[in-house]
């Protein structure tokens, strides 16, 4: 048997847009004929993956009328039953028409933010009728060229009113999904509101119905911030408002490639994988496991199922050797907490402040010359990371 077989359990998703990417970009047209959704509902579930997840106008295209639309949909729904796929999450395309840009709910014309809210309440309404629990909100043109346009503070104040709008409307219908919001620092605006995770996540704790929304971290996006995206996924889950996950790879300093989940930084795929899957311990990420990215544009279709089945494989091999590096004694005895008495109570003094514990830390020892002379064995913890990645070290 095949260990690294992607199973259901997995909950690994594609979106339409990902393995449905035709290859287009600035320099050159597509190299790849567009696949029918309901095909590639198909072949997701022969390559393993649980889900599929949408943009409204992968699957209805801008301009359908009502009857088409429903049509559409109900071989759609007819493909999911037939290979017992799920729809985890929706999303809107707020970025492809003329319209937007100059952004979509921040945009300085009424009438565009009019449309834009219009249209992702069919978006969430579509999403629904699919079975989607979660909205992604990735604002790629809410942003400028030039902050001449209008005053920032006024873009973030727009896209607050947006957000609480939308979540009144889906709690004014009953419906049970939850808003995921992705930060991406530019690409395609010159500057994008929100640039990164961390952002997202204050800028949540603001909204009206903050319980409802949460984040959806991108590998690439993070990197192209030059940030970790290991710290911003770790903020997210401690924040309990990991809502979803854009898995892919990304050279740092580049435009958004959104390559092959590992396919570049292996040693930040296996330690975000180990946070995910709480192989060190702490809670374990329980939401779908989605991959934004797309095959290289040298591939045939052919390649882009192998590029859909390298990305899961290659997280199931992550996982496998996270669990081998945390199961490694070595490993555990570098980064053990110390629990000698001394070093306990030293820790009990600066938890849960009051006058007597800051007097009581005041005078205590801590001899901060000697343990500035002590090497950590760091270097070491590395390379054991490094051969446990490389597999020539494992334990069970
Ligand atoms: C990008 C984004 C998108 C979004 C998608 C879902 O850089 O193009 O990552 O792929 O994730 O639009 O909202
Ligand atoms: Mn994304
Ligand atoms: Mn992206």
């Amino acid at each position: 048997m095949d260990t690294f077989a992607p199973a259901r359990a997995d909950l690994f998703s594609f979106g339409l847009w990902t393995v449905g990417n035709v290859g287009r970009d600035p320099f050159g047209g597509p190299v790849r004929e567009p696949m029918a959704p309901t095909h590639i509902v198909r072949k997701l579930r022969e390559c393993g993956a649980y889900g599929v997840n949408l943009h409204d106008n992968d699957l209805v295209p801008p301009g359908t009328s009502a009857a088409r639309r429903d049509a559409i949909v109900a071989d759609f729904k007819a493909a999911l039953e037939d290979t017992g796929m799920v729809c985890p999450m929706a999303t809107t395309n707020l970025f492809s028409h003329p319209a937007f840009k100059d952004g979509a709910f921040t945009a300085n014309d009424p009438f565009v933010r009019a449309f834009a809210l219009r249209k992702t309440m069919a978006a969430i309404d579509l999403g629904v009728e699919l079975g989607a629990k979660i909205q992604v909100f990735w604002g790629g043109r809410e942003g400028v060229e030039t902050d001449a346009c209008r005053d920032p503070r006024e873009g973030i104040r727009r896209m607050r009113e947006a957000l609480n709008y939308l979540c009144a409307y889906v709690k004014d219908n009953g419906y049970d999904l939850r808003f995921a919001l992705e930060a991406k620092p530019n690409e395609p605006r010159g500057d994008i509101y929100f640039a990164t995770t961390g952002h997202m996540l204050h800028f949540v704790d603001s909204l009206d119905q903050s319980e409802m929304v949460g984040v959806n971290p991108e590998v690439a996006h993070e990197n192209m911030a030059g940030l970790s995206m290991v710290h911003a996924v770790a903020q997210a889950m401690e924040a309990k408002k990991l809502f979803h996950i854009d898995l892919n790879a990304q050279k740092i300093g580049r435009y958004d490639q959104d390559l092959r989940f590992g396919s570049e930084d292996l040693k930040q795929a296996l330690l975000l994988v180990r946070l995910l899957e709480g192989t060190a311990g702490g809670d374990r990420y329980e939401g779908p496991r989605h991959f934004d990215a797309h095959a290289y544009r040298t591939e045939d279709e052919e390649g882009v199922w192998e590029f859909a089945r390298g990305c899961m494989r290659t997280y199931k091999i992550l996982h496998a050797r996270a669990r081998s590096f945390d199961a490694d004694p070595e490993v555990r005895e570098i980064i053990k907490d110390p629990k000698d008495p001394k070093s306990m109570e030293v820790d009990g003094l600066c938890k849960g402040y009051d006058a007597n514990k800051a007097r009581a830390l005041r005078e205590c020892k801590l001899d901060p010359e000697a343990r500035g002379k002590r090497g950590l064995g760091y270097e070491r913890l590395d390379q054991l990371l490094i051969e446990h990645l490389m597999g020539v070290r494992s334990c069970a």
